[in-house]
């Protein structure tokens, strides 16, 4: 393993290349786990705001890695969100009726020419968080999971509304845990997308 010090450039053939990388290696460790034997949920030490536990989101065309976000409530998390995709896209953290808010407001947007993602206000009482990547891009945010989200009725997801993407399938759920790793609940099944509501 060799270090690098000093001011380093990024350009976006590197990030994209970060991206890759990462992408590959979340891969590999699937397959890995995928070649033992079943084990139980993985012990999850719940972040806090001096430690945020790290959360890798690799965004694809059109879906995510992993394709089961755990998430203890009240947590905090360093969000990494790497987008591999050749895409804009964007991950929304919430209820799936800030899912269908966020779908509502962005299909307003189609049309509008490429480059930054449109303006879109943020729903009302939304207590998720979005983040917009571009293309090889790797976006790092901290946030705290709010304490009510597994209240939520119909569950918690991932979810792009980049127009058409939701439709694509660009959605995963969220299942809650404890602090000891173990789900507080199933995972919720992935909403059927309904264009047009
Ligand atoms: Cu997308």
């Amino acid at each position: 393993m060799t270090g690098h010090h000093g001011a380093m450039h990024r350009p976006g053939r590197a990030r994209l290349l970060l991206a890759l990388t990462v992408a590959l290696t979340l891969g590999a460790l699937l397959s890995a786990c995928g070649d033992q034997a079943p084990e139980t949920t993985p012990r999850i030490t719940p972040g806090t705001p001096s430690a945020p536990r790290e959360v890798n989101i690799v965004e694809r065309d059109y879906g995510y890695v992993p394709p089961v976000v755990d998430l203890v409530p009240g947590e905090t998390v360093l969000l990494h969100i790497i987008n591999g995709g050749l895409e804009t896209h964007e991950a929304v953290f919430g209820s799936l009726d800030a899912q269908l808010a966020y779908e509502t407001a962005e299909a307003a947007t189609v049309g509008s020419p490429p480059g930054p993602t449109p303006a879109i206000a943020t729903p009302v009482g939304f207590d998720g968080i979005r983040v917009v990547a571009g293309s090889g891009q790797r976006v790092d945010l901290v946030w705290t999971v709010p304490e009510s989200a597994p209240t939520a009725s119909s569950g918690w997801f991932v979810g792009c509304h980049i127009p058409g993407h939701w439709e694509k399938g660009m959605v995963v759920p969220i299942r809650f845990v404890d602090a000891n790793g173990q789900p507080l609940g199933t995972a919720p099944p992935i909403p059927l997308p309904s264009p047009g509501g």
